[in-house]
């Protein structure tokens, strides 16, 4: 059917082309567990085995091991996507995946699923680059792909990390265009051919898919980050999802198919002109096993001339999972935050000053030597990251912008100090000795009217006397997270008109507003508008 669609398009114009329009795959079985990207059900006889393979890689690996290595999933895109022509001479593309101890099964579904639905045409290679796996015995990876002709296998002889291991595959990449792919991702019908056409149009783009989402418990494959969301960053240095600005939304028509600019990648998936990204440096290779790499490209690319945008038509599944199943060589924390402080040190100027602040201990970490990478940024004439921040990042929200006061909230009477001890979100807000330190404890009363420590926000929807206050993310939408404050005086929640009180527990309460001590805080810093 596409074929013969594309034949007919073929003779009117020769040199376009349509999306790849996969058949099904040999063996097909409608009923099969997870097809069509449904969730699926672990029978209560392999509960049990299925519990216990979770923990080697912080998904159910059992659903994975179960499900055909071919199966067909949702077609996510809008409609528009679905009749774009291509040209035909749309360049052709290397693509990288690296892993530590993947599942057999989800990186062969990986692999299978970027065979089954891209042009053949347009695959030039897949390269997968083992980073020092632990492999006891048979070895059933090299034995499975060595029937698979684009497939080439690179096995690091110790831990490299993927940001080195992704150097490792892209000096093997020989296609003009390389694509990075995490190990536990599946491409659905139409992923590729947006992003290599838009790397064609101009090789100073990279490009990402839309991420959807593969469900770490049940395999289901839905939607995620779509349309109007794009990457940004906090003073963590984590990256974040963010709602699109309206200037931006409004440049693309409020969401169609075209590009929307992102001022960072998530860092898994992405397309770049091969000799491009020799050009901007690759990656900062002195990072080590994993985090930061994401957000130190982004501001290379766009702070050095290029461009970062996400393509609406490519829709790509990842496995997002709540643990980090393997080990780091040296301890987690400290790995990553190093990789954080040399981008920081690298690309942020000033600006790093509020990471700092946010992490006093990271001035304390050794970052290395940076030398190169600041060669490299003169080299390239890149702009500054204020310039990023007013061009790119345009609705970031400065520290000491985004607070009328911030800082740790005293009751003085008691000495008592509002402190979420790092509880999930659900959970009451707490308390603890003023003395005490820790960035649980330092809250911003926002621009917003709320009273938020990083993302979470004090939510109350008890409204009666003695009702507890509840930690869950900020909606920025007023409700039950809007607060009045006047400096040094109460802390009166709008929608119930009660006031925070230091109470006689472990946690604060909601009381009516009366004029005594337990009900008077004071933020340790005011900011003058
Ligand atoms: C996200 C990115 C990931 C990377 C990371 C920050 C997506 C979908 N994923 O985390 O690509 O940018 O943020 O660093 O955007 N691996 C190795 N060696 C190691 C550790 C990991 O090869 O020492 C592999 C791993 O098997 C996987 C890939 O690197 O294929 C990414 O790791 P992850 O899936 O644990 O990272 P993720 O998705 O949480
Ligand atoms: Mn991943």
């Amino acid at each position: 059917m596409a074929d013969s669609n594309n034949t007919l398009l073929q003779s009117i114009n020769p040199n376009k082309r349509l999306i790849f329009q996969p058949t099904l795959p040999h063996n097909f079985n409608p009923n099969a567990i997870g097809e069509n990207g449904e969730s699926v059900i672990v029978p209560d006889k392999a509960k049990a085995e299925s519990d216990k393979l979770f923990k080697n890689h912080g998904f159910n690996q059992w659903a994975s091991d179960h499900m055909s290595l071919h199966r067909t999933l949702p077609d996510l895109r809008p409609s528009l996507c679905k009749s774009q022509v291509f040209p035909k001479d749309l360049p052709q593309t290397s693509v990288v995946i690296v892993f530590h101890n993947e599942a057999l099964s989800t990186l062969l579904r990986t692999v299978h699923s970027v065979l089954d639905r891209s042009a053949p045409d347009l695959i030039h290679q897949i390269i997968l680059v083992d980073d020092f796996s632990s492999i006891k015995g048979h070895d059933p990876l090299k034995k499975y792909i060595a029937d698979l002709k684009k497939v080439i296998l690179v096995r690091n002889p110790k831990r490299e990390g993927l940001i080195r291991s992704r150097i490792i595959g892209y000096s093997r990449a020989t296609a003009p265009i390389v694509t990075f792919l995490d190990a536990h991702c599946e491409v659905t019908i139409g992923w590729l051919e947006p992003l290599l056409d838009r790397v064609h149009q101009n090789r100073s783009v990279v490009v990402c898919p839309e991420i959807d989402v593969i469900d770490d418990k049940t395999f289901q494959y839905r939607a995620g980050s779509s349309g109007d969301i794009r990457g940004v960053f906090n003073w963590d240095m984590k990256f974040r999802w963010r709602l699109t600005p309206s200037q931006e939304q409004k440049r693309r028509n409020n969401y169609n198919v075209l590009f929307a600019r992102s001022p960072t990648m998530a860092g898994g998936l992405f397309a770049i002109d091969r000799q491009y990204f020799q050009e901007i440096g690759l990656y900062d290779s002195q990072m080590d096993i994993w985090g930061g790499e994401n957000l130190e490209l982004s501001f290379r690319i766009w702070q050095c001339g290029g461009q970062l945008e996400i393509m609406p038509c490519s829709h790509v599944g990842h496995v997002f999972r709540n643990v980090i199943p393997y080990k780091f060589p040296k301890d987690a924390g400290l790995t990553i935050n190093k990789n954080s402080v040399r981008t920081a040190e690298v690309w942020m100027d000033g600006y790093k000053e509020f990471v700092y602040q946010r992490q006093p201990y990271m001035r304390n970490i050794h970052f290395g030597n940076i030398t190169e990478r600041l060669e490299l940024r003169k080299k390239l004439q890149c702009k500054s990251f204020k310039w990023y921040l007013d061009h790119v990042f345009t609705d970031v929200i400065l520290p000491n912008e985004s607070a009328i006061a911030k800082g740790k909230v005293r009751n003085p009477e008691s000495e008592m100090c509002l402190n979420t001890l790092g509880r999930p979100k659900h959970a009451f807000l707490g308390l603890s000795p003023c003395a005490h330190e820790g960035k649980t404890m330092i809250i911003s009363l926002t621009v917003l009217n709320e009273l938020a420590m990083d993302e979470v926000c004090f939510d109350v929807s008890d409204h009666q006397s003695g009702g507890k206050i509840t930690l869950l993310d900020c909606h920025s939408m007023g409700g039950n997270q809007f607060w009045s404050h006047k400096k040094n005086g109460k802390l009166q929640h709008r929608d119930s008109g009660l006031c925070l009180d230091r109470g006689t527990g472990i946690n604060p309460v909601m009381q009516p507003c009366k004029d005594v001590p337990s009900q008077i805080w004071t933020f340790d810093n005011y900011y003058p508008n």
